[in-house]
């Protein structure tokens, strides 16, 4: 809308962002990201979460699973650590398991949550526990934004930053419209939904809007529509999360989520490929798209 001043996100309006790393960094000193994600029949969430916060450069990441699951994520992750929680009936994540995740999360560097946990009622407590009480600021996605379109007045009681990450139908859901007026009003929908929530808005899709409550607003360049896959959106959470822990700001761990998740997916398939990329194949191009920035 007029008036609004956007930011177009670029190998050249990134770059200064990012912080060249130290020679003598190690893996505590790189961010801890603690991840709840992941009930049954939706494990590979959880562990394309755990691949893209350290492929940005987490230096710990730390899945909670319910219990009944961890011996697969045991299987399915190597570098990341995983911590079995209680579980519902539904082998979801239950709310029984709020007292032990703020207080690991309590001297971590940030938080993902949503992603395949499922809409049970007693995961649903569980989210808005941790969106009340999250120690360190925390990246919401999918399920967990589902669950917050229930009452989304429940994101002003959050102490710590928090960053949202719908995609169009999560986002219609989030402001009670449909998938065709958030479409047609990308832009004004991020933007007002960031202010009136006090929250950093990433609204995916191609061209995706990143929104920031004091009125800072960025359109991403990059990505293709070989990303239209499932599990994609996955992987833009853990690196935001990645981000996040490693100091940077909610607005600029978006951005550069953001922009590194889709220069990633146009580095793999050189513009020429349109279908066919797994998720966890962009991953692999990450580290190189960031040195490119640095
Ligand atoms: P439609 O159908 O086009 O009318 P849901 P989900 C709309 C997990 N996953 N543009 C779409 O509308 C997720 O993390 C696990 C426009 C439909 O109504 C969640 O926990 C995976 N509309 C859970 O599965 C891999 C769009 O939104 C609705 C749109 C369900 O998540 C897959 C769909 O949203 C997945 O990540 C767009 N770009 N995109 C795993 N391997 O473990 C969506 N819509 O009902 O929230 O379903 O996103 O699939
Ligand atoms: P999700 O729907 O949660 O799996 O998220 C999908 C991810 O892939 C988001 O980051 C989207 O922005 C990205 N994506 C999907 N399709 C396209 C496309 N055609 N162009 C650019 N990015 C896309
Ligand atoms: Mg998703």
């Amino acid at each position: 809308k007029h008036g609004i001043r956007r930011r177009w996100l670029t190998d050249e309006s990134l770059s200064a962002w990012v912080e060249p790393r130290p020679v003598g960094t190690h893996k505590g000193s790189a961010g801890h990201v603690a991840v709840l994600s992941g009930s049954v029949g939706k494990t590979g969430a959880a562990t394309l979460i755990c691949l893209g916060a350290g492929r940005v450069g987490a230096g710990l990441v730390t899945l909670f699973i319910p219990a009944s699951l961890n011996p697969i994520l045991e299987v399915k992750l190597t570098e990341a650590m995983t911590y079995p929680i209680p579980e519902t009936p539904g082998q979801t994540p239950a709310s029984a398991a709020l007292p032990e995740i703020l207080e690991f999360a309590g001297d971590k560097q940030a938080l993902a949550a949503g992603p395949g946990i499922s809409l049970h009622p007693d995961t649903q407590r569980l989210v808005e526990g941790l969106i009340a009480q999250a120690p360190c600021p925390m990246v919401l996605d999918a399920d967990a934004v589902t669950i917050v379109s229930r009452t989304p007045d429940l994101l002003k009681k959050a102490r710590q930053p928090l960053v949202l990450t719908p995609h169009p139908g999560e986002m219609a859901r989030l402001i009670g419209g449909t998938v065709q007026t958030v479409q047609e009003n990308r832009i004004e929908v991020a933007s007002e939904f960031s202010r009136k929530y006090g929250v950093t808005l990433v609204l995916k899709g191609f061209r995706t809007v990143v929104a920031a409550p004091d009125g800072r607003l960025a359109v991403n360049s990059s990505g293709n529509p070989a990303m239209a896959g499932g599990g994609m959106g996955d992987t833009l959470t853990g690196m935001i999360a990645g981000f996040l822990g490693q100091g940077y700001e909610p607005y600029r761990a978006a951005c550069l989520g953001v922009y590194i998740h889709g220069a990633a997916a146009d580095r793999r398939f050189g513009g020429v490929a349109t279908r066919g990329m797994p998720a966890s194949d962009l991953l692999d191009d990450v580290p190189e798209v960031i040195g490119r920035l640095e």
